[in-house]
């Protein structure tokens, strides 16, 4: 069993990539299992994953590089026992490291784990920002990668991406460094054909040490929502193209110092949508089935997180409590507990 270990900020595309990833590994038959590692109480990627046939583990109650380590290595414990899998995958929380999973890697009482390939992905769009207010984070990130994956080449500026290729030069002058746009196959696709050679070969990389702990100002907020369409029915898609663009607004209003990833995903009678803030300047991205309508009194299960620096968890509370307002009557909150909430 090998271990592809990806890394970067919120929102940088690591789960984006791991599907990418996923889908070409199985595609050769080569068996895999993700652990997704999400800060907050409910995890909206695996979700994600987990819709794409996949074999996921989610490990939501801390950070695995600086709070609950343990976690990572039971899982791990428990997929080579059940599954025993040609290669997993980890997204670690975008608040790790390398360096810190790696660590927690040494507790593997197995062998099997000695080969990890880290993999650190790098929002261009946002990097600067993030260096100047993150620097052991992000630097660190990028520093204790084996490959480096420079992604949102199409969002990015080209001085963006050139600042970006520079980092990664100084921050880590020894690993191959990779520019892709996530959302075409072209692209990726040499990056895709590396990291299968990688998950069947010995990387060998050194283990650093962890850093501080960098969520001083980060207080994860999730929520798991019932919305139930009003008498003229509801556009499925309000929840991510005015709800969460309302949320991400307020948010920097109420000054939050940096957003780092506001995400949902909705299931409802007739699909599902999904939908991502991780900057101002670049929008609400979205997906799933926008167009649908929601006939009266049907609901939506909305699963909700906001990870934002700078704002107390009450304060964030409060802002999606107004945001939801903007969906009334189309889509109003039901006080009942969903019965599909994940535990
Ligand atoms: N335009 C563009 N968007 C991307 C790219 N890669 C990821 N995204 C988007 O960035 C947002 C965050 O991606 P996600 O994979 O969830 O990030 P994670 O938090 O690192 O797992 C989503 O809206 C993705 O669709 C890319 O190369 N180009
Ligand atoms: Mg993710």
């Amino acid at each position: 069993m090998r271990l592809l270990l990806f890394s970067g900020f919120l929102g940088s595309g690591k789960t984006t990539l791991i599907l990418a990833l996923a889908g070409h590994l199985s595609a050769r038959g080569i068996t895999s299992c993700i652990i997704v590692n999400e800060i907050g109480e409910i995890g909206i990627d695996g979700r994600v994953l987990a819709e794409g046939g996949l074999q996921v583990y989610e490990i939501t109650a801390g950070c695995i590089c600086c709070q609950i380590g343990v976690d990572l290595v039971r899982t791990l414990e428990e997929i080579a026992a059940r599954y025993h899998p040609e290669v997993v995958m980890v997204e670690a929380s975008g608040i790790a490291t390398p360096a810190g999973v790696r660590d927690a890697l040494t507790y593997y009482p197995g062998e099997p784990f000695e080969e990890t390939t880290a993999v650190t992905l790098v929002d261009p769009t946002r990097l600067e920002a993030l260096i100047e207010v993150m620097t052991p984070l992000i630097e660190s990130q990028i520093a204790g990668a084996d490959q480096v994956v420079i992604t949102k080449t199409d969002q990015a500026t080209p001085g963006e991406v050139e600042r970006a290729l520079e980092a990664a030069a100084r921050l880590n002058p020894a690993a191959p460094v990779w520019t892709v746009l996530a959302t075409d196959g072209e692209s990726l696709a040499p990056l895709l054909a590396r990291l299968e050679r990688e998950a069947g070969a010995d990387a060998g990389a050194a283990v650093g040490s962890s850093p501080p702990a960098l969520a001083a100002d980060l207080e994860p907020y999730s929520v798991a929502l019932s919305l139930v369409a009003g008498e003229g029915g509801a556009d499925a898609g309000a929840v991510c193209t005015r709800l969460l663009p309302a949320v991400g607004e307020e948010c920097d209003r109420a000054g939050a110092t940096m957003i780092g990833h506001i995400k949902c995903h909705g299931r409802f009678p007739g699909g599902r949508v999904h939908g991502h803030v991780t900057s101002l300047r670049t929008g609400v991205d979205c997906g799933g089935d926008l167009e649908r309508r929601m006939e009266p009194g049907e609901s939506m299960a909305l699963d909700l997180a906001v990870l934002v620096y700078g704002l107390s968890r009450s304060a964030i509370e409060a802002i999606v409590r107004e945001a939801l307002e903007t969906l009334a009557p189309e889509l109003t909150p039901q006080p009942a507990a969903r019965d599909d909430a994940p535990a």
